[in-house]
């Protein structure tokens, strides 16, 4: 009879795993007024006046600016509650995730 041998197992995979972070992307357009998208980033990220203003400013220059980051479901949430506080009023204001490399 041969005999079956095993070896112990030694991964040292961590069990819980350091979840993906997704940014918050602030997108420009040319309808939203400047001070609307300074009031939505501070509601929604609560962020200061001064560091909306500097955000919405690096968008409309940019095209795009880096709002914040977050787990996957905080990150689409806030997006989404951002991106329907524009549409309320009528305006295109968007805001959109993408996941951190
Ligand atoms: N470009 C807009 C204007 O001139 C302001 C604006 C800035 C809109 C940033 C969206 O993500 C944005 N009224």
């Amino acid at each position: 009879m041969p005999e079956i041998t095993t070896k112990p197992r030694t991964s040292t995979k961590p069990k819980v795993e350091r979840p993906k972070l997704y940014k918050v992307i602030l997108v420009n357009d040319d309808f939203t007024p400047r001070e609307f998208v300074v009031a939505v980033l501070k509601a929604e990220f609560k962020l200061s006046e001064d560091q909306a203003h500097r955000i919405m400013i690096t968008a409309h220059r940019r095209g795009v600016c880096v709002v914040a980051v977050f787990t996957r479901d905080v990150a689409e949430t806030k997006a989404a509650r951002a991106t329907d506080a524009g549409k309320a009023k009528g305006y295109p204001l968007m805001f959109t995730t993408e996941p951190e490399e």
